[in-house]
This record gives structure tokens, sequence and C-alpha cells, in this order.
């Protein structure tokens, strides 16, 4: 059964609500099982408020391979909160591996803190370089070397049991779900994606995170998380 994780500020904590009763409406949730950061029980589906509430899941879980569809990587690392959480959970053992699908922010570019080299891929939506020893060298991308090239990398990578979660910031500017900054991909390209990740990995668990209430007068938001989470449902293990 879905669960609804309300955490966040204020806007993320009305977006997931609105969500929670969209999705029931549209007959993908049976009935809303919403529950606080400090409840999250064990299942295989969340929709969460601020991206940070996945920290908490896969504590709960235990899974240790996590696949993350998302405009930032989530790796800044001054204090705990939606843009941090995955380099805390790497740092906390929470978390073993990760990949980054689809970031155009936050990428790294040097190879200072061992953490991004051993436990994190990142492979950006658009062409982008970073130094290793000495030379720059180019993040395999969604754009020049194209979905099947990064799934595989990311397969090989992490194995085949993982943690799917997806930012929904990851979507164009048009789509207004998220609070910040969104990304590059279209829909189609995001459900494509899904499909694909479906067909490489066995998807354990997944969320969607970054639910704000922009969603409630997107059309195109409320339409792609419909949609997202729909195809997740069929994909999943
Ligand atoms: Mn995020």
């Amino acid at each position: 059964m879905t669960v609804f994780v309300i955490n966040g500020e204020e806007p993320n904590v009305e977006g997931v609500k609105y969500v929670a009763k969209l999705l029931k409406r549209e007959g993908l949730v049976n009935e809303i099982r919403a529950v606080k950061l400090e409840d999250i029980p064990i299942d295989y589906s969340y929709v969460i408020g601020d991206h940070s509430g996945t920290y908490a899941i896969l504590e709960r879980l235990g899974v240790k391979k996590v696949l993350s569809i998302d405009a930032h990587t989530d790796l800044m690392q001054d204090y705990f909160d939606h843009a941090s959480w995955l380099a805390y959970a790497l740092k906390d053992g929470i978390v073993e591996k990760a990949s980054i699908v689809g970031a155009v922010l936050m990428i790294p570019t040097t190879e200072k803190t061992k953490l991004w080299t051993k436990g994190v891929k990142v492979f950006p939506a658009l062409p982008r370089t970073r130094k290793v020893r000495g030379k720059w060298k180019a993040y395999i991308n969604l754009k020049q070397h194209g979905m099947g090239r990064v799934i595989r990398e990311a397969r090989k990578f992490l194995g085949r049991e993982i943690h799917l979660t997806i930012d929904m910031d990851v979507l164009r500017p048009e789509y207004r779900i998220a609070r910040f900054q969104h990304g590059e991909l279209t829909l189609r390209e995001l459900l494509d994606l899904i499909e694909e990740i479906g067909k490489a990995f066995r998807i354990v668990s997944f969320d969607i995170a970054e639910l704000s209430h922009r969603v409630i007068k997107s059309k195109y938001g409320r339409r792609a998380v419909v949609e997202t989470f729909s195809r997740l449902m069929e994909v999943r293990a």
C-alpha cells in the first residue's frame, strides 16, 4: 500500500496532501495512508514532500543501493536538508552506493572527497566535465550517450536490486511541481527512463519526492505526477 509521508515545510505538506487525493481520485491508490517522518512503515511505494524524507525511508527499509533521478545531486554537505540528504546517507552508512541520473546542478567537478569517487556515480542530463587526476573528463550523460548507456553503467555500478527515488524537479520548469529549480527532462523521457530502469533492475521500493503546492495549479504537473506514479507501479518488481 502506498505511504504518503507528510514532511518538509508547509508548501511540501500541501503538495503531498493534494497528490494523495489526486491519486485516490485517479484510482491509483485505494485509501490514503498518511504518516509523519517518525512513523514510516516498511512498504514499497512512498510519496513524500521534501526529498530529505528519502533518508528516513532508506534507513527504515535497509536498502543500501539507490538510484536517484533528480535535477540535483543532493550531495551538499553543509547541513541536513533536501540538498544534502544523499551525502548524509552515504556518510552515515545508510546507503552504500548511489547513482544520480538527470542532474543539472551540484555536479562535482573535482575528486576532493572519496565519497564521490567511491560511493557515487553521476550521470548528468547534459554534457559536463570533471577533473580526474589533473585531467578533464566528460561524464557519461543522457544527451550525448543516451538512456541505454547510462542505465547499463548504473546497473554495473549498483547491481540488480535498488530503491528508486524520483525527484519531480528533474522535469523541465514548465511542469511546476517542486519549489526550487527544475531540470531538463520531458515527461516522455522520464517515463521511458522508468520503463528501462524497470527492465534492467529489480526495483525493491520507490518514492516520488519534492511535491509542493505548485502542483495544485499546474495541469502539466498533475499529469506528470499521475503518469509517473502509475508507471512506477507497473514496473516495480
Ligand atoms: Mn532531490
